[in-house]
């Protein structure tokens, strides 16, 4: 049987996913955007369909910084006596902190700070009932590694200080930290490399729960760093679970460049899923490698790759032989108003202002604060969706209301942050409204294109192909712009690109008519 990575598209980076009454449960990143940290369930591995969000309120998610390098980072999540745990980190504020839920379809509790330094915060229940904190951390000279302290679950308070496990492998950016206990052994999981082009999962294993560790012969376990121009890049950051039906999988992060020499993504970082074997009481992730320069996945990879024969590849198309049965997947859709779930698909940039809003079924209605989508902090009055896909046509009518101002503007931004942006919007420029083209990369922001536009009531539409954008107004052509320039390689952050209704400077406007289409190949 066949299945495709990534699992979850779009911009869902540091997985992190727990086994639980049957069922399987995953969590991401959300950075600066609210409501935060979305919930996912799966009957098997493969097909995920979002349930919720663990951050819903601003007592849990306080996110007032429009930044992508800050705000919610690397959640785990765990299930230990029919309770479910999310450990994660606000960097922008406080720390290291878990939320608690015995309903996994209901709400989460207010967070439970737990005086910890470092990022990626697990969870670890023993079975002699203790509780463990572990996280990266600095030792006194500067090096990182991962650092661990028994907490008491009920109230976050820590009962042991913090002890150094391991230092990793000597990769640079260790993180990601997960402990397990499989058999006779705790097992140690990192990341290393950075979530970039060197990123990697290795891990240790140890008698005892405090070490010493030993590390896996065959670390990295889990690497796309050596495949040069191979479509998937950047894996790593992971977790493990164990089926229902015996077998062993592994998710993990990674992300999509647009082709051979195109070293850049914007789609953000996405989640893959992989398969598990063991030997030996060491377990192996992936799928055996192809051979160099063949071709995989119907595209020529060249010659980049280093070969290297056995597990530890992310790939994009995964030729299953194992015993795990999962249904097909459905990887083309067409998105709107009515088929899309507010709760679930949508997000602010930041706390929203609920009152500027107006969401239904129908169609969005949006008015503008005092904020713009250049503004560095703060919400603007924004709604965004992923893009999910590189193939993508994007369109919405854009009805303007209540224009008393000059320089008020509603739009559909292509947006990666509040320096990066594509936008397609109306403009009340006094006398008329224009309908305007621009791009913003960087410092330097530029208008590409614009016509004067005698109704309220346009249709804006965007053309996505894996290197660039076509933009539409009205039916007319508006210009092109390249992904590149959305990227994270350009940009830096952690996000993915999102598609955002907007409305600024004074202005008002309805959105109707969303359709969001993808055709899968
Ligand atoms: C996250 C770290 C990482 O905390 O990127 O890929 C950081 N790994 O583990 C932000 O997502």
């Amino acid at each position: 049987m066949i299945y495709k990575n990534p699992v979850l598209r779009g911009m869902y980076p540091d997985p992190s996913m727990c086994a639980a009454n049957g069922k399987y449960y995953m969590v991401c990143s959300t950075f600066q955007y609210f409501p935060g940290v979305p919930v996912f369930e799966s009957e098997d591995l493969i097909n995920w369909k979002q349930i919720g969000h663990c951050l819903t309120r601003k007592s849990q998610l306080l996110v007032e910084k429009n930044d992508t390098n800050s705000g919610i980072y690397a959640p785990t999540i765990r299930f230990n006596k029919g309770r479910f745990y999310m450990v994660v980190t606000n960097v922008e504020n406080i720390g290291n902190f878990y939320v608690y839920t015995d309903d996994i379809y209901g709400e989460w509790s207010d967070p439970i700070l737990v005086e910890q330094s470092g990022i990626d915060p697990s969870l670890f229940f023993d079975d002699d009932g203790k509780v463990y904190f572990i996280s990266n951390g600095n030792d006194s000279e500067g090096r990182g590694y991962i650092q661990m302290s028994e907490i008491d679950i009920a109230t976050g308070k820590k009962l042991s200080e913090n002890e150094p496990l391991w230092y990793g492998t000597g990769g640079r950016f260790i993180e990601a930290p997960h402990m397990y206990k499989f058999g006779d052994y705790y097992y140690l999981l990192n990341a290393e490399g950075g979530t970039e082009y060197g990123h990697m999962v290795n891990y240790a294993r140890s008698r005892n729960i405090k070490g010493p560790y030993e590390p896996c012969p065959a670390n990295p376990v889990l690497t796309n760093r050596n495949m040069g121009g191979y479509p998937l890049q950047g894996a790593g950051h992971g977790d493990i679970v164990q089926a229902t039906d015996g077998t062993w999988w592994f998710c993990h992060l990674a992300f999509r460049q647009p082709g051979l020499y195109t070293m850049y993504h914007h789609l953000g970082r996405e989640t893959c899923m992989e398969p598990v074997v063991w030997k030996d009481d060491w377990f192996y992730i992936g799928t055996p490698y192809t051979k160099a320069s063949e071709t995989v996945c119907g595209e020529v990879t060249g010659s980049g790759y280093n070969e290297k024969q056995g597990y530890g590849q992310a790939l994009l198309e995964i030729d299953y032989k194992g015993e795990h049965k999962f249904a097909p997947q459905l990887l083309s859709y067409r998105k709107t108003f009515a088929n899309t779930s507010i709760k679930l698909d949508w997000c602010y940039i930041c706390n929203p202002d609920e009152g500027k809003y107006k969401l239904t079924n129908e169609g969005f209605e949006i008015r503008s604060g005092d904020k713009t989508i250049d503004t560095l902090t703060g919400s603007p009055s924004f709604i965004g969706i992923r893009q999910c896909e590189f193939n993508e046509t994007a369109s919405v009518v854009c009805d303007m209301r209540n224009m008393p101002k000059n320089g008020a503007q509603t739009g559909l931004s292509v947006y990666l942050d509040s320096a990066h942006h594509y936008d397609l919007y109306l403009e009340n420029r006094g006398e008329a409204v224009w309908a305007v083209f621009k791009v913003t990369v960087g410092p330097a922001s530029c208008i590409k294109k614009e016509f004067l536009f005698n109704s309220q009531k346009i249709e804006f539409k965007v053309e996505a192909n894996a290197n660039g954008y076509n933009f539409y107004a009205d039916g007319k052509t508006m210009g092109y712009a390249d992904t590149k320039y959305l990227s994270s390689e350009v940009a830096g952050g952690f996000t993915g690109v999102f598609y955002g209704l907007y409305a600024q400077n004074g202005g008002a406007a309805k959105f109707t008519d969303l359709c969001i289409e993808h055709i899968e190949a």
